[in-house]
């Protein structure tokens, strides 16, 4: 994929604008299937899950934080369409920005809580300028990299 690839290493300049409107996220399952998940199947379909204390740490221009987020764990949605037949995926946002997943770190997820699809900052929900669907990661501590804004595609694979 070269210079553009979504997974590799980028800056550490947050977009500030989404890069879109619709915040439907495309999951692509390990057998090539592609489902649409909105907002609305997050809230209502999965147990809401909040974590209280989540700082969004970013190397060169400050923390912020602490924030509640809420949303569904990303292990829920990903057991739902693959089963247990995977070994990670890659969470990639509309304005190309990724984060590869591995499912050790779902499974067993870290002290600091699992990681979730927020669509709630303290209990409000998140604007798309905000993020929504935000990836929150809470055992990131060093920098902000995997706190993916803008979700737009879940590859599964297995
Ligand atoms: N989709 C997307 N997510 C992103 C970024 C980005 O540019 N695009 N920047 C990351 C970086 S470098 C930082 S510091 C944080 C900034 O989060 P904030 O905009 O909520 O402060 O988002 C992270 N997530
Ligand atoms: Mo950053």
């Amino acid at each position: 994929m070269g210079d553009n690839d979504p997974l590799r290493p980028h800056s550490h300049e947050p977009n500030p604008q989404p890069p879109t409107a619709d915040p439907t996220i495309r999951l692509v399952t390990p057998d090539e299937r592609e489902i649409l998940v909105t907002v609305e199947e997050l809230q209502e379909e999965y147990p809401a899950v909040t974590l209280p204390d989540c700082y969004i740490v970013s190397t060169g221009h400050g923390t912020s934080g602490p924030f509640a987020f809420t949303g569904v764990r990303l292990l829920d949605l990903v057991q739902r369409y693959a089963g247990e037949s995977w070994s990670q995926l890659e969470a990639i946002s509309a304005d190309g920005f990724g984060n590869r997943v591995m499912a050790a770190e779902l499974v067993e997820s870290d002290p600091a809580g699992p990681i979730l699809l927020a669509y709630a900052i303290n209990r409000n929900q998140l604007t798309r300028k905000g993020g929504l669907v935000r990836m929150i990661v809470p055992g990131e501590k060093d920098d902000a990299l995997r706190q993916v804004k803008w979700l737009a595609i879940v590859r599964i694979r297995r």
